[in-house]
C-alpha cells in the first residue's frame, strides 16, 4: 500500500496554539490548524507560528553522515508535495545559497540539539533557517523524516510544513512485529506491506518467525532452494530500506541433538545461509516444545536425565555456542534472541536459574506476559521477570494473534491497551504477533509502536483513532466508518477467564440506553438507535469505496459482508419494533420475517481459510449485536401477539 504522504486527520488534530517552548508529552485535543499529528508521540514537540512552503526548487544539504534512506524518502517526499527540482549540495557549496528553501539532513554534527539518545533526532521548521533534521545515527535522520512528512499540509494550492520544534527518540529499543502466529504464514506482498508500515511508525524490528514455515520449524535442518532465498533476499532488502531490522529465527527446538556438533553447525549453516542476504539479527525460539524429553541419546550422556535444569543446561550451551561462533566472529550481527521453554510465567525454576546464571549476558530473552495472551501486563510482572532471568526482557505481545481456540472467527481490531506506563524500565522492548491477516493487524500494531516509543505519553483513546484515520488515508468519512467496523470487532480473548478487552462497546452503550428509554415509554429512542444501525449496514460499502487501504479491505472482507447484513438486520428489527409500538401489526410481522431472514444470511458468512482453525463463521458483535436482535424480536412479537 502507499498510503498519503501525510496523515490529516482534522479530527484528532493536537492543539493549535502551544507555546514555542512547551515540551509536548501529552497532546490535548483538537483544534483545527494545530500542530498535525505525529505518531508515535514525540518525547518533546513544540509548534513554531510559520509554516516554510515547500518551492519548485529545494536545495537539499548533504554530507557524509547523510543516511541514504533517509534522504530517499525525503526527495520523495519534497517531490510528491510540490518539488520539481532538488539540488543536493554539500554544507559549504549550501552556505553560498541565498533566498532557496534549504533543507538540511544528516548526523549529529548538522544540530547541537540532536538527542543523545539511540534513533534519536531533532527537527526544526522556520522560515528563518528551513528545515533541519539531525539524526544520532541513521535511524534517527529516518525518523526524523517520517515526523516531517506527517506536519505537511495543504496550504495555499501547494503544500508547506508545519513550523516545529522537535526533540524526539525511543523509551524502547526493540520494537515491531514478530510474525510468530501458526496458521498459513504471510505473503511476501503482506510481509512488504508490514515492513513499510513499520518503518512509517518508527518501528525497527521484523522477526521472522511463522510457525507453519517448515524451513524454520519442522525441516529446520534443509537449506533453502534458491527461489526461497531469493524471495527472503527481497523482504530482507525492504526492511534494510525501512531501518527495519530483518530477525531470522530458528526453532531447531522440535528435533535438535544439543549435543550433536552436526546439528550445531547445521544452524550456524542455515544462519549463514540468510547472512549471506543481508539478515544481521537472529534468534533461536524454543517455545511450545517438549522440553523433558531428549531427542537423541548424546544429550542425555552430555546433560543428563532429560528435566527443567537439564534442559536449560543445553539450550545455554547452544546459545553461548552461537554466540561466540557465529555472532560474535560476523560483521555487524546484533545480539542472539531467545524465546525460552518458559516464557509466560512468574515462577523461578530449575531452568530458569540455569539461564539467568549461565546464559551470555547478550542473548535477549523474550517473554509474553503472564498466561501467554495476557490481559494486562504490568511494572511490576516486568521487574519480576527481569529478575528471573537477569536482564531487561523483550516482550513478545500476543496481541492481536488469532491463531487459538478463543479468537476462532474474529478480528481483533480493539486498541492495544492494559499496559502499564513505565514498562521501558523493565522491557528492552515489544514485539506484536500479529493476525493472519497482515493489513487488519496493524491498527493493534500502531498502538505497540506508539507504546513502545513513549510508554509514558501513551493513550490508547488517543492512539486508536489515529491507527484508524491513518487506513483511512485520513479520510473524516471512511475514519468513521472503520470505527463503527472496529467497535463490532473489539472482543479481545485472553488466557484468563474473561475477555481483556468487551465487545462492541459502543453498541453495547447504545443498546442498554436504547432499552432504558424504550422500556420507560420513550419511543423516540428508536430513531438514534436506528441511526447508528444504518452506519453499521453502511460501512462496509464505505470502507470499500478506495478511501480505506486495499490490504485491509481484502484482510476484513468476510467480516465486512456479514457487517453489512447484521446492519440490515438491525434496521430491519428496530422497524419491525415501531411498527407493532404504532399498532401495524401486518407490518410488524413482515418485518420480524425478513429479519429473520437476514439475520440467518449474517450468521451463513464464513471466514475462508486464513487460519489455523480453519473457516468458521465470521463473528461480528457476538453477544451485543445478535443479543439485541433477539430482545427486539421478543419485544415485538410480544407486542403482536398482544395485540392479535
Ligand atoms: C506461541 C505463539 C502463538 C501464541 C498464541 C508464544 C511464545 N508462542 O502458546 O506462536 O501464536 O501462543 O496462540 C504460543 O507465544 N504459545
Amino acid at each position: 500500500m502507499t498510503l498519503p504522504g501525510r496523515i490529516r486527520l482534522a479530527a484528532v488534530a493536537v492543539a493549535g496554539a502551544i507555546a514555542a517552548t512547551l515540551a509536548l508529552t501529552q497532546p490535548a485535543a483538537a483544534a483545527p490548524g494545530g500542530v498535525p499529528v505525529v505518531s508515535p508521540t514525540p518525547q518533546q514537540i513544540s509548534s513554531q507560528p510559520d509554516e516554510v512552503k515547500i518551492p519548485s526548487t529545494v536545495v537539499l544539504v548533504v554530507d557524509q553522515t547523510t543516511d541514504a534512506a533517509a534522504k530517499d524518502l525525503l526527495s520523495t517526499l519534497l517531490k510528491e508535495h510540490g518539488a520539481k527540482r532538488i539540488i543536493t549540495l554539500d554544507p559549504d557549496a549550501a552556505a553560498q545559497q541565498h533566498g532557496l528553501l534549504l533543507v538540511r539532513l544528516g548526523g549529529p554534527g548538522f544540530s547541537s540539539q540532536a538527542p543523545s539518545q539511540a534513533e534519536g533526532y531533532a527537527l526544526t521548521v522556520s522560515r528563518l533557517s528551513g528545515i533541519l533534521i539531525a539524526g544520532r545515527d541513521g535511524s534517527g535522520q529516518y525518523y526524523g523524516v517520517q515526523t516531517l512528512r506527517q506536519l505537511l499540509v495543504p496550504s495555499g494550492g501547494s503544500w508547506a510544513v508545519h513550523g516545529v520544534s522537535v526533540r524526539d527518540w525511543p523509551n524502547m529499543a526493540l520494537r515491531g512485529s514478530i510474525e510468530g502466529f501458526y496458521g498459513p504464514p504471510w505473503s511476501t506482498e503482506a510481509r512488504l506491506h508490514q515492513i513499510a508500515f513499520l518503518g512509517e511508525t518508527k518501528a525497527n524490528t521484523y522477526i521472522y518467525s511463522p510457525k507453519d514455515d517448515a524451513y524454520l520449524r519442522a525441516q529446520w535442518r534443509d537449506p533453502y532452494p534458491q527461489q526461497e532465498l531469493e524471495t527472503l533476499g527481497q523482504v530482507v532488502a525492504s526492511a534494510t530500506a525501512h531501518h527495519v531490522e530483518f530477525t531470522y529465527a530458528l526453532s531447531p527446538g522440535v528435533s535438535i541433538c544439543f549435543s550433536s556438533a552436526a546439528d550445531v553447525a547445521a544452524v550456524k549453516a542455515k544462519f549463514q545461509s540468510v547472512y549471506d542476504l543481508g539478515v544481521r539479527s537472529f534468534s533461536m525460539p524454543f517455545d511450545d516444545i517438549s522440553y523433558t524429553k531428549w531427542n537423541c541419546d548424546g544429550d542425555q550422556a552430555a546433560y543428563g536425565a532429560p528435566g527443567q535444569a537439564a534442559a536449560g543446561k543445553a539450550q545455554v550451551t547452544l546459545l553461548n555456542a552461537i554466540t561466540a561462533d557465529f555472532v560474535k566472529t560476523h560483521d555487524g550481527v546484533r545480539p542472539l534472541q531467545t524465546v525460552p521453554t518458559e516464557y509466560s510465567d512468574l515462577e523461578d525454576s530449575p531452568y530458569k536459574t540455569e539461564l539467568r546464571e549461565n546464559l551470555d549476558p547478550s542473548v535477549v530473552v523474550q517473554w509474553t506476559g503472564t498466561a501467554v495472551v495476557p490481559p494486562s501486563v504490568t511494572n511490576d510482572q516486568a521487574r519480576q521477570v527481569s529478575t528471573l532471568y537477569g536482564r531487561k526482557v523483550f516482550l513478545w505481545d500476543n496481541y492481536p494473534v488469532n491463531d487459538y481456540g478463543e479468537s476462532a472467527g474474529r478480528l481483533l481490531l480493539a486498541p492495544y491497551d492494559h499496559r502499564d506506563a513505565g514498562l521501558s524500565q523493565y522491557l528492552g522492548g515489544i514485539v506484536s504477533n500479529p493476525m493472519n491477516q497482515e493489513a487488519a493487524s496493524q491498527i493493534a500494531e500502531f498502538g505497540v509502536a506508539d507504546f513502545s516509543w513513549n510508554d509514558a505519553a501513551y493513550s490508547a483513546e488517543r492512539s486508536w483513532p489515529q491507527a484508524l484515520a491513518r487506513l483511512a488515508g485520513g479520510d473524516p468519512e471512511a475514519t468513521a466508518a472503520l470505527t463503527v467496523f472496529a467497535d463490532l470487532e473489539h472482543y479481545g480473548p485472553s488466557s484468563g477467564p474473561g475477555p481483556w478487552q468487551p465487545q462492541a462497546p459502543v453498541l453495547a452503550a447504545k443498546t442498554a440506553d436504547f432499552w432504558d428509554r424504550w422500556n420507560a415509554g420513550d419511543h423516540s429512542a428508536s430513531g438514534e438507535l436506528r441511526a447508528y444501525a444504518e452506519q453499521i449496514r453502511d460501512a462496509a460499502p464505505v470502507i470499500r469505496d478506495g478511501r480505506v487501504d486495499s490490504a485491509f479491505v481484502t484482510d476484513a472482507g468476510p467480516w465486512l459482508d456479514a457487517t453489512a447484513l447484521w446492519g440490515q438486520a438491525m434496521v430491519t428489527r428496530i422497524d419491525a419494533l415501531t411498527a407493532a409500538a404504532e399498532g401495524d401489526q401486518d407490518k410488524a410481522r413482515q418485518l420480524t420475517t425478513t429479519g429473520d431472514s437476514l439475520v440467518s444470511q449474517a450468521q451463513a458468512v464464513k471466514t475462508g481459510n486464513t487460519n489455523a482453525w480453519g473457516v468458521r463463521q465470521a463473528l461480528v458483535g457476538d453477544g451485543v449485536l445478535d443479543t439485541f436482535l433477539s430482545q427486539a424480536r421478543d419485544a415485538t412479537v410480544g407486542s403482536t401477539a398482544g395485540a392479535a
